[in-house]
């Protein structure tokens, strides 16, 4: 075997256990140690999850709905204590260092240092960042609106952290202002979920309910990471496990969480060390190639109906469900056909045998969840992957019962709830006529800017002024070579964050950071503490109360901050700001008054758990344009010649990251620790460049806009990935995708499949 001989690389490892156990326990209570300064606040641990408590920051996984014992994971502890830090950002601080010595930093040691207490505005004279009063931070905001000649030059990102009641006050705000522009997290993230779906079943989200897993036959697991990303979700796999539902994983790379898990709620797994083993089937198929999977297990079920039926047995085709509730079955029957096995086999990097295998497990099981990621949506082709997804569950009518549907895994713990209140550059009628009803304005219907678009604006001169509700847009956002200096192009920069981080210091003519509270903080308002709410992945909408002592006295909340913005920036707004901040049930009065899903949103929160808002596909009634599902083709299996490439790049999380957030330089599941400078490799892809594993590599982007763009001097690593797919970690590997390379129809950037060349370092 090559691993006996393999070269010691430092920081490049192997991991043999299971994914979970006392491992993971050791993360939680390092984690803790690192942040906390009294062992006390790990009570705030302890009130995560819980009916009366918080929502965990981390994912978007939703919570069992009777919590017996508290449900927390190793990354969501992360997530925590990282938030609940007894480390600060102070004034003394940034006078201790100027901006040009800050950007010399590791992203790590930005955050690291801790929440941000005051109010600051950079001073050019001193280089600093200095204290500013809340009144004159939002004098300084609200003139440098004003001054803008059309409000359609102001850009307004939202990262998915933020709350509904925050969210929808923002985007009443920047409607009132006057635009559209609403640059999300969610386009680099779920966009083509939320383009392609509504398409295909009439609504942008997932149709299942945590209960389904309970009854599902089969799962799969296409282009997600579970055990890093979502892993609370491993719980709910395990007990699918058990229960005997096969668990199906499509990923270029063997991800431990998704192979075996030992569960730390579980003492006799932890005393044992007997993991459950998770997937029953895993294919590591080449990055991009999951259309060609697609395809070809239709092609499979299709021909499995022939046999079945030729052979006097029964239909695999569900044709009453077809003939009822779809349209469009022919011509993806003739797509099917007109796509040969040959070219599926070499775009999807397995073969068609494996492929028929997955047709088979797909058929013969009478509901499917499909769960999918990432490695789904930030392709070119982004929308067709989703639709196909559906396509294929359209075929058996796995929509609409128990145990079916599909399962996109949002990102942001409520990403999904900041785009139901409102917050979308594309805003549907019946959203701007319920403003129009509640608030008596009439808000712009002219579309706005999405992420990508938004940075053109900006980079074009076209935007002047970014105000974000969190989140780290430019680190984020691909291509720093255009990004960062259309940032410092801006004539005002504002962030209301809980952290310092690298987009902050993209200075502007005028650059403000706003300190707010986290959802771990108790939010004392006028009418006493408040609770918010989020959406999770499964559209339960349910309360979120922090418990915790703010981190410091200066801090507003963001339902606050945008207020306070509102005022400052609109003196004849008709809308009573003040009032509804004074106590949030006023603002999910108005929310219910603009959005009827709402239906008693107030009482239906106190219900532990909370509540579902209505998901008419999983009642297989299609809010599409025709009134039935559509089965939605895409020609080819590669949108641009992608296959033509050598080696396609993928950007992945490690499992000490959350996002831009860089918690530590470990990637525990895939046995790298200490670093993040490196490229994941097949074996033959190196030795037929004449490398090997642990040599220093530059990574070059291979793109048809002829830009140079690379990634140099980091680390070959061989590792058990398909040949022609090569994997770096994301944010570092944005500096190799372009602006310009995304999927065409939501514009979610192609973060998944760059075309790379790679050599010896230069
Ligand atoms: N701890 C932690 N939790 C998080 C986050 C975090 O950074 N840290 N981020 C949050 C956010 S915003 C999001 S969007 C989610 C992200 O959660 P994921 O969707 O799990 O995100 P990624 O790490 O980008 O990984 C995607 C997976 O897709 C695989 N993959 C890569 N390319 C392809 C491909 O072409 N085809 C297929 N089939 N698979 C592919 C990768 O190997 C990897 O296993 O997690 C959320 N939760
Ligand atoms: N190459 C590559 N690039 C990617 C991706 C990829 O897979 N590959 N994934 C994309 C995806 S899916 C996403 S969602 C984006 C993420 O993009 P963002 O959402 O913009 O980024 P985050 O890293 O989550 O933001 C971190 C910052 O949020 C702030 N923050 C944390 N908590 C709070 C809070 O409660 N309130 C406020 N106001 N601020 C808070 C802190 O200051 C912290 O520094 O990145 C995208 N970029
Ligand atoms: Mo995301």
């Amino acid at each position: 075997m090559t691993e006996l001989v393999k070269k010691k690389v430092e920081g490049v490892g192997e991991y043999h256990s299971a994914a979970g156990g006392w491992g993971a326990l050791r993360a939680v209570a390092d984690a803790v140690r690192s942040q906390l300064a009294v062992v006390d606040e790990t009570r705030g641990l302890l009130t995560m999850n819980q009916p009366a408590g918080f929502d965990c920051p981390g994912c978007a996984w939703p919570d069992p709905k009777h919590t017996s014992s508290f449900e927390f994971c190793e990354n969501g502890a992360k997530a925590v204590s990282w938030e609940a830090t007894a480390k600060r950002t102070t004034p003394e601080f940034f006078a201790e260092h100027t901006v040009s010595e800050l950007w010399k930093w590791h992203d790590h040691d930005l955050e690291n240092h801790g929440r941000l207490t005051h109010p600051v505005a950079y001073d050019a004279a001193s280089d600093k960042f200095l204290p500013i009063a809340w009144e004159d931070a939002m004098a300084r905001i609200g003139a440098g609106l004003r001054a803008l000649p059309d409000p359609n030059m102001a850009e307004f990102y939202t990262s998915g952290r933020c709350s509904n009641e925050a969210a929808f006050l923002y985007q009443l705000f920047v409607r009132e202002y006057g635009t559209n522009n609403f640059p999300d997290c969610s386009n680099m993230c779920h966009e083509a979920t939320s383009v392609g779906l509504p398409k295909s079943i009439g609504i942008g989200k997932g149709t299942v309910t945590l209960e389904d897993f309970d009854h599902a036959d089969a799962i799969f697991c296409i282009g997600h990471n579970p055990g890093t990303n979502h892993p609370r979700m491993l719980n709910t796999l395990r007990a699918c496990s058990k229960r005997g539902a096969a668990i199906v994983s499509i990923n270029p790379l063997r991800e431990r969480g998704l192979e075996r898990f030992i569960s730390p709620q579980h003492p006799s797994e932890m005393l044992t060390g007997n993991a459950t083993q998770l997937s029953s089937v895993y294919y590591q198929i080449k990055v991009g190639g999951d259309l060609a999977v697609l395809k070809g297990m239709m092609k499979a079920v299709v021909a499995l109906d022939v046999e079945s039926r030729a052979a006097g047995g029964p239909d695999v085709l569900d044709r009453a469900f077809i003939a009822e509730h779809t349209e469009g079955i022919d011509d993806l029957l003739a797509d099917l056909q007109a796509t040969s096995w040959e070219t599926i086999e070499a775009s999807a990097g397995i073969t068609r045998a494996e492929i028929e295998h997955l047709g088979r497990i797909y058929a013969n099981a009478k509901s499917v969840i499909i769960n999918y990621g990432m490695g789904i949506t930030q392709h070119r082709h982004g929308v067709a992957n989703v639709q196909h997804i559906a396509n294929l569950l359209l075929l058996r009518g796995n929509f609409g019962r128990p145990g079916a549907g599909i399962s996109p895994l949002r990102g942001h713990s409520n990403v999904q709830g900041d785009r139901t209140v409102g917050i979308t550059e594309l805003p549907n009628d019946a959203l701007l006529d319920g403003i129009k009803r509640v608030f008596g304005f009439d808000p712009p219907r002219a579309h706005g800017h999405d992420a990508v678009a938004a940075v053109k604006a900006i980079r074009d001169g076209r935007s002047k002024a970014l105000i974000a509700l969190g989140g780290n847009l430019a680190v984020a956002m691909p291509d720093p070579e255009v990004t960062y200096p259309a940032m410092r192009s801006l004539d005002l920069v504002v962030h209301i964050a809980t952290k310092l981080n690298r987009s902050h210091l993209l200075l502007a003519k005028e650059s403000i950071i706003l300190p707010c509270l986290g959802r771990t903080e108790i939010d004392m308002q006028a009418s006493g503490k408040q609770l918010v709410t989020v959406e999770d992945s499964m559209s339960m909408v349910h309360g979120s109360r922090g418990g915790l002592k703010p981190a410091s006295e200066h801090l507003k909340s963001e339902a606050m901050i945008v207020a306070d913005m509102a005022v400052a920036t609109l003196p004849n707004t008709v809308v009573k700001w003040h009032d509804l901040v004074a106590d949030y049930n006023k603002i999910r009065d108005a929310i219910e008054g603009v959005f009827p899903a709402f239906k008693d949103y107030n009482e239906r929160i106190k219900k532990p758990g909370g509540f579902r808002l209505r998901n008419a596909a999983s009642e297989r009634e299609w809010l599409t344009t025709s009134g039935k599902a559509q089965f939605l083709v895409f020609p080819g299996v590669y949108e641009d010649g992608l296959d033509k490439h050598a080696l396609t790049l993928t950007t992945l999380r490690s499992h000490d990251q959350y996002n831009t957030t860089i918690y530590g330089m470990d990637d525990r599941y895939r046995g790298i620790t200490g670093r993040r400078d490196i490229v994941f490799v097949n074996p033959e892809d190196l030795a037929s460049r004449g490398l090997s594993h642990g040599d220093v590599i530059d990574v070059v982007l291979d793109g048809k806009s002829g830009v140079q763009r690379a990634m140099r001097g980091f680390t070959a690593v061989e590792y058990d990935i398909p040949k022609g797919s090569v994997a770096a970690y994301y944010p570092e590997a944005n500096v190799l995708v372009a602006l310009e390379e995304h999927d065409a129809r939501s514009g979610t950037p192609a973060y998944k499949s760059v075309p790379v060349k790679i050599s010896a370092a230069a």
